[in-house]
């Protein structure tokens, strides 16, 4: 009797944590393909700073995808998924406007399966490439735990509920972080990836030309910059693309915080980084301590690859990463 009643316990221990460690990533590791593709994290690094070193500015699409791929359904590069008759996938989404690059993670698919066919998954893939072009562009690298698994769902539906909006208040922000599992210093450190990467005028425009719909113009921003910004983008602009960290666009480091610390955010979402005491403090923290940023920038990148992750036998190693096997 007693025994069987241990043995019940410890297998609703097992399961517990079993469900802890979905919800943790626990069944990612360091090196998950040091055994059976050793060769793997090298052929993915140098097929991206082909791209990246001719092209540098592709660096910021691809830190994108991971954060939008990580948001959606967990890091399961759903987000690579074509639409298919009957369903429209993530990709197709009108907030997928500047996500570029998906033609990247075909080439590097493609370089890694000619080695280990079937093995590494699109979803690492994406993970190690985010790393891998922060590097590239002199920011901080990290180690990536992998074994992530490919998802087999991308639905259109699923973005609005999941994705923070560059019109979000500081609530609604640490509110979407949050049912990520990640917390207010996470939201500050991980939009320091903004310190990259251009933005069209209609994530800002309203700011500028009729914040409230009266013709006004966004209290929350310094007033000289409205004409700078002004210049840039005509009422009604949905082309043109904006240095989100002007003059330093390319470069990865802590000069969005001091742009913010100006009141030159550029969306209402980055400014409202000034409205929390957590999120407020790490401006100044940033600012004073690049090696802090860059430090917690890591810490950050790797706690946002293990959301919602698949491991072990779920999902699928995709054969390319743009459709289910
Ligand atoms: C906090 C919530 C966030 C919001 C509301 C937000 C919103 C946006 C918007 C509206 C754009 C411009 C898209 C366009 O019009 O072309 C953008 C670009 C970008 N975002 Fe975020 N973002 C957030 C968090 C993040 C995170 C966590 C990362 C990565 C760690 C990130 C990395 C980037 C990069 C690199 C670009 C530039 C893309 C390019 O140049 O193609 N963002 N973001
Ligand atoms: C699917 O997506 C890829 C880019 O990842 C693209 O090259 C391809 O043309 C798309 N369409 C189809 C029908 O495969
Ligand atoms: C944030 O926006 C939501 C939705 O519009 C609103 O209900 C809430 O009061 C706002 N919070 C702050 C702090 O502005
Ligand atoms: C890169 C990409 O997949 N862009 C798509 C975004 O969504 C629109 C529709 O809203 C498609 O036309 C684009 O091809």
């Amino acid at each position: 009797m007693a025994m069987k009643i241990l043995s019940v316990c410890v297998s609703q221990l097992a399961l517990l944590f079993l469900l802890l460690n979905l919800a943790n990533g626990q069944g990612l590791k360091l090196g998950f393909y040091n055994k059976i593709c050793p060769q793997a994290e090298q052929i993915i690094q140098k097929t991206i700073a082909r791209y990246v070193l001719r092209a540098p500015t592709l660096a910021a699409p691809l830190l994108r995808m991971h954060f939008h791929d990580c948001f959606v359904r967990g890091c399961d590069a759903s987000l690579l998924l074509n639409s298919t008759k009957g369903n429209t996938a993530e990709k197709d989404h009108p907030s997928n406007l500047s996500l570029r690059g998906f033609y990247i993670f075909d080439a590097v698919k493609e370089a890694v399966e000619k080695v280990c066919p079937g093995v590494v998954s699109c979803a690492d893939i994406v993970a190690l490439a985010a790393r891998d072009a922060v590097s590239l562009i002199h920011g901080p690298t990290w180690d990536v735990p992998t074994g992530r698994r490919d998802g087999r769902v991308s639905k259109i539906s699923d973005i609005l509920s999941n994705s923070p909006s560059p019109f979000m208040n500081i609530t609604q922000l640490k509110q979407m972080f949050s049912a990520k599992g990640l917390d207010s210093k996470d939201l500050a450190v991980l939009s320091g990836g903004h310190t990259i990467g251009n933005s069209h005028c209609t994530g800002f425009s309203y700011r500028i030309y009729s914040f409230t719909g009266k013709g006004d113009t966004d209290p929350a921003l310094d007033s000289k910059y409205i004409p700078k910004l002004k210049a840039k983008c005509k009422p009604g602009d949905t082309t043109t693309l904006v240095e989100m960290d002007p003059g330093s666009f390319r470069t990865f480091d802590t000069h969005y915080y001091s742009l913010i610390q100006k009141r030159r955010g550029l969306f209402v979402s980055d400014s409202a980084l000034l409205n929390d005491p957590v999120t407020n403090a790490y401006i100044t923290t940033a600012v004073a301590s690049p090696a802090t940023f860059f430090k917690d920038f890591a810490a950050s990148m790797v706690k946002m690859g293990k959301v919602g992750v698949l491991t072990g036998n779920a999902g699928e190693i995709r054969k390319v990463c743009y459709k289910i096997n």
